[in-house]
C-alpha cells in the first residue's frame, strides 16, 4: 500500500482549515485537521472529513449529462460544451444576449478565479444578467457600509477586543466570516480566558449563545430595535467616544433624536428580553477599549436587514471601535496587495441604482449585485428582456431560492438551463445539460477567498495575516470526464468566438479603487493552467506567491505596518444620520412587531447544523442522517399542541405550506420554530419523511422585500402549525 499524508485545505466553507490528506494509489482516503498549522489548532469538522466520500461517493457526477425524450444519458464534455454555445448562440440571436443569465451559487465560492472568469465570459457575450447567491445572504451589509462610510483602517486586532456582540449569528456552527472561524470555539475559549465580554442576541440558546456574558433571547426581528435601543443608552448616558465622534462622524444629534423613541422599558417590551440585559450590554460595549459587532443571517432574513446593519456601524462608530493612527495594522493582507491605511474614512458614497435595471419591483443593480429573489419573475415575466437561458454553477436553485414553487416554474419555463455540480441535485434535475466539475483535492488553490472578504464587511477576514496554498492532491477517478469550473466558460467563450472579460474589484465604493484585478482572456489563445490563474491573482501580492509555497502548512506574515493618521486637510466623516436609514427606523417604530397574526402565531427562523453545508451533500450518508431536517420546537409548545416529537406537522405560513417531522428543543424561544434550509424536493416529488422539506416554500419574494437589495422576508416567517396527520 503506497499511503502518503499531505498537507491541505479545505475549501468547503469559509473557514478554509488547514487540512491533512491520507492519499492511497491516487485516491484521497482520510481527512483529518492538521495540527502544524497555525490558527486552527487541528480544527476540522464532519463535513470536511468527509472529503473522500464527496470526492468518491455514488453521488458523484464523473460525466456531463443531458436530458433526452427518456431522460438523461451521459454525453463527452466538448460536446455538451458544443451544444451548449450552439443553443446560447441561437438564443441571443433571437432574444438578445440580456436573455442569457448566469447564477453563482456558494459551490463556486472557492475559487475566485472560476467566478470571475464566469462573470468575464456573459460579460464578453454581452449580457450583465449575473447573479449570486450574496445576494440572498446577507446583502444589506454592503448596502450599510454605503450609507454610513467605511474606515480604512479597519478595526483593531481581534486579541485586543475586550467584547463582542454577535448578532443572530452562531460562529460555532457557520463559522460566518463575520467572527473569526479559524476554530470558533477555540477563540470563544480564548476570549473567556482573557476576559473578553461576549454578548449574543438569538432566540435560541445557540452552541455560541451558551459562551455568552449576556445573551438576550429575544423575539425574532427586533435587532434594529435592540441595536438603536443600546445606542439611545450609550448616548443618553454618555457613555459614546465623544472625542471620536466629533473628529469622525457627522449627524450624531439626528442619530440621538432617531433613537429616542426606543426607551430601554420600550425595547426590553417589545424584544421580550430584561431590561438590565440590554443596559448591561450597551455599558459593556461602550466601556470596551476595543469591541465588535457582527450581524448573521438570523436578521438579515428578519427584514430591516440593511437598517440593522446600518445601526450596527453607528453603535460600533459612537463607540469609536475603530483603529487609530499608530496602532499596528489588522488585516495588512497576504496573497492580495498591501495596502496604506489612514485612520479616517471614506465617506458614504451611492450604492444603488446601477445598470442594468430588472423589470420587476424596480430593482436593479447595487453594490449588493442584482437579486437573485428577482430572477424567477425576470424568468417569467413576458416582454422585452426576458431571460431564456440560465446558466447555473455552483449553486441551487430550487433548494436555496425564496419561493420554491415560483423558482420551479420559473426554471420549467426557460429555453435552456445548464447546471454545474457535482451531484444530481433538485436543479440539476430540471436541467437540459449537467455539467460535471473537478472537486477540490483535484484543484490547487490558496487561501485567496477568505483573505479577500474582509472588503465585504467590517468584522470579516482572517483575523491575522495568515495565508496558505495546496497543490492539487489526486487526479480525477480514472474514466471520469470532469473539468474545472471556469474551463466551462473558456469553452463557451472559445466557441462562440467571445473573449472573457473579467475584473475584481474589492471592497465597495471608494475603497474598490485600491487593489483590483483586470484580465481579458482570448479563448482564441493558449489556455492557461489554473496554477497560472491563481498567479495571475495574486500579482502584486504583499507576500510574494512563492514564498507562501513554501509553508506546506501556512504561515501568519505578520507585518509591522502602522495605521497613518489622517491626511493633512482631510475632513471626511462617517454618516450617522442617513436619512433613508432613519426614515426606516421611524417605519420601524410604526411597524411594532408584536401584532403576531392571531393565526399564524409561530415565527419559523433559519438554523445551520455541523454536519449539513446549505444544499451540499445531501446524498452523502455520514453527513445527511436521515436526510430530514426537522423542525425544531419547544417542548412546552409542542405539549400545548399535543404534538410529541417524531410526529409530521404541516407548517403553514400566509404563502405555502409545507410538512416536517418535529423535534423538541428546550433551547429555544417559545413561539418560534427552528429549521434548516436546501432540503427537501422538487414540487410534485416531495417525500418529507425522506427528504425533509424545503422552507423556501413558505416565502414570498414579495414579503417585506428591501427597496435596493430585493431580499425578502426569509426568517421570522409568521407560520400555524397543524397537529399531527397520518403520513407514513
Ligand atoms: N429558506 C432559506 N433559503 C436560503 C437560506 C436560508 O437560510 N433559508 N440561506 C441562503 C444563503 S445564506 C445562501 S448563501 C444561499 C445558497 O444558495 P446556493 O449557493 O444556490 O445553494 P447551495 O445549497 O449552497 O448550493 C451549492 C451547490 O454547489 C454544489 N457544489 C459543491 N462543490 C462544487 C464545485 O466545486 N463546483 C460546482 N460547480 N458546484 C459545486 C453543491 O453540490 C450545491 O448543489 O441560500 C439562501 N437560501
Ligand atoms: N455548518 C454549516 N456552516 C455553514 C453553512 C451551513 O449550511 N452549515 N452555511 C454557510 C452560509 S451560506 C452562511 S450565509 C453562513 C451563515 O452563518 P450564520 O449567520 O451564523 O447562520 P446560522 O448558523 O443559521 O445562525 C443564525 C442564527 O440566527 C438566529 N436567528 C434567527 N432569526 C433571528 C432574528 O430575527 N434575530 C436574531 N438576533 N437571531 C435570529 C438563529 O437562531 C441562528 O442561531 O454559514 C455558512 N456556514
Ligand atoms: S469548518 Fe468544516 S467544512 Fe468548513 S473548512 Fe473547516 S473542515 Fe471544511
Ligand atoms: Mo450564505
Amino acid at each position: 500500500m503506497n499511503a502518503q499524508v499531505h498537507p491541505s485545505i479545505c475549501r468547503l466553507c469559509t473557514a478554509y482549515c488547514p487540512i491533512q490528506v491520507t492519499v492511497e494509489n491516487g485516491r484521497a482516503t482520510k481527512v483529518t485537521g492538521n495540527p502544524r498549522a497555525p490558527l486552527y489548532g487541528g480544527y476540522s469538522c464532519p463535513k470536511g472529513r468527509a472529503l473522500p466520500e464527496q470526492h468518491y461517493g455514488e453521488q458523484r457526477l464523473l460525466h456531463s449529462l443531458k436530458r433526452g425524450p427518456d431522460g438523461f444519458g451521459t454525453i463527452p464534455s466538448e460536446r455538451a460544451m458544443d451544444e451548449v454555445a450552439d443553443r446560447l448562440k441561437a438564443i441571443i440571436a433571437e432574444h438578445g444576449p440580456r436573455s442569457v443569465a448566469l447564477y453563482v451559487g456558494m459551490g463556486l465560492v472557492p475559487f475566485v478565479a472560476s467566478t470571475a472568469i464566469a462573470a468575464g465570459w456573459l460579460n464578453g457575450i454581452g449580457s450583465s444578467m449575473f447573479f449570486t447567491a450574496g445576494s440572498i445572504d446577507k446583502p444589506g451589509i454592503l448596502i450599510a457600509l454605503a450609507h454610513h462610510g467605511m474606515w480604512q483602517a479597519g478595526q483593531p486586532h481581534f486579541d485586543t477586543a475586550d467584547a463582542w456582540l454577535l448578532v443572530g449569528i452562531n460562529p460555532v456552527i457557520s463559522k460566518s466570516p463575520g467572527f473569526p472561524g479559524q476554530n470558533p470555539g477555540r477563540v470563544l475559549k480564548d476570549m473567556e480566558k482573557a476576559r473578553a465580554k461576549l454578548i449574543v442576541i438569538d432566540p435560541r440558546v445557540t452552541e455560541t449563545a451558551k459562551r455568552a456574558h449576556i445573551h438576550m433571547q429575544a423575539r425574532p426581528g427586533e435587532d434594529a430595535a435592540i441595536l438603536a435601543g443600546m445606542i439611545r443608552i450609550i448616548l443618553s448616558e454618555g457613555l459614546d467616544d465623544s472625542d471620536f465622534v466629533a473628529a469622525n462622524t457627522q449627524g450624531v444629534a439626528a442619530l440621538r433624536d432617531a433613537v429616542e423613541p426606543f426607551t430601554t422599558e420600550y425595547v426590553a417590551r417589545r424584544a421580550d428580553i430584561a431590561e438590565d440585559d440590554l443596559l448591561a450590554a450597551a455599558r459593556i460595549f461602550a466601556g470596551a477599549g476595543n469591541a465588535g459587532v457582527s450581524c448573521g443571517t438570523g436578521p438579515s432574513f428578519a427584514t430591516h436587514s440593511t437598517l440593522t446593519e446600518y445601526l450596527a456601524l453607528c453603535l460600533a462608530s459612537i463607540c469609536g471601535h475603530w483603529a487609530r493612527a499608530g496602532e499596528l495594522l489588522a488585516k495588512p493582507n497576504v496573497l492580495l496587495p498591501g495596502y496604506e491605511a489612514r485612520a479616517q474614512p471614506w465617506p458614504p458614497f451611492q450604492a444603488w441604482g446601477f445598470e442594468p435595471r430588472l423589470r420587476v419591483r424596480g430593482l436593479g443593480g447595487c453594490a449588493s449585485g442584482l437579486s437573485a429573489a428577482a430572477l424567477a419573475d425576470e424568468i417569467l415575466l413576458p416582454g422585452a428582456g426576458q431571460v431564456k437561458a440560465l446558466i447555473v454553477a455552483g449553486g441551487n436553485p430550487m433548494m436555496a431560492w425564496p419561493d420554491q414553487k415560483r423558482a420551479f416554474a420559473a426554471l420549467k419555463t426557460l429555453d435552456l438551463l445548464v447546471t454545474m455540480d457535482t451531484e444530481m441535485t433538485a436543479t440539476a434535475e430540471l436541467s437540459d445539460y449537467v455539467i460535471a466539475p473537478r472537486l477540490t483535492l483535484e484543484t490547487p488553490m490558496t487561501t485567496y477567498m477568505p483573505e479577500s472578504v474582509k472588503y465585504y464587511g467590517t468584522t470579516r477576514g482572517f483575523p491575522s495575516p495568515y495565508a496558505a496554498y495546496t497543490p492539487a492532491l489526486v487526479e480525477p477517478p480514472t474514466g471520469s470526464d470532469v473539468m474545472e469550473d471556469w474551463e466551462f466558460f473558456w469553452g463557451l467563450a472559445q466557441r462562440m468566438g467571445s473573449r472573457i472579460d473579467a475584473t475584481i474589484r474589492y471592497g465597495n465604493g471608494p475603497q474598490a479603487e485600491a487593489p483590483s484585478m483586470t484580465f481579458t482572456l482570448d479563448p482564441a489563445g493558449r489556455k492557461p493552467t489554473t496554477d497560472e490563474l491563481i498567479e495571475l491573482s495574486c500579482k502584486g501580492s504583499r507576500i510574494p506567491l512563492d514564498r507562501v509555497k513554501q509553508y506546506p502548512d501556512g504561515h501568519v506574515f505578520e507585518s509591522d505596518q502602522r495605521v497613518l493618521p489622517r491626511a493633512a486637510g482631510n475632513d471626511d466623516r462617517l454618516e450617522l444620520a442617513a436619512p433613508p436609514m432613519l426614515e426606516e427606523l421611524a417605519q420601524l417604530w410604526a411597524e411594532d412587531n408584536r401584532a403576531i397574526e392571531a393565526d399564524y402565531p409561530f415565527r419559523l427562523l433559519p438554523r445551520r447544523t455541523n454536519t449539513i453545508l446549505n444544499s451540499f451533500g445531501r446524498r452523502i450518508g455520514r453527513l445527511a442522517g436521515n436526510g430530514v431536517n426537522p423542525a425544531h420546537m419547544h417542548p412546552d409548545d409542542l405539549a400545548s399542541l399535543a404534538i410529541a416529537e417524531g410526529d409530521c406537522v404541516t407548517i403553514r405560513s400566509l404563502h405555502g405550506e409545507i410538512q416536517a417531522i418535529v423535534a423538541a428543543e428546550s433551547a429555544l424561544r417559545r413561539g418560534t420554530i427552528s429549521m434548516a434550509h436546501g432540503f427537501g424536493a422538487n414540487p410534485g416529488s416531495d417525500d418529507p419523511l425522506h427528504l425533509g422539506a424545503n422552507t423556501g416554500r413558505l416565502i414570498s419574494v414579495e414579503d417585506g422585500y428591501d427597496p435596493v437589495t430585493g431580499l425578502p422576508r426569509m426568517g421570522n416567517i409568521a407560520v400555524q402549525i397543524l397537529p399531527a396527520n397520518a403520513i407514513s
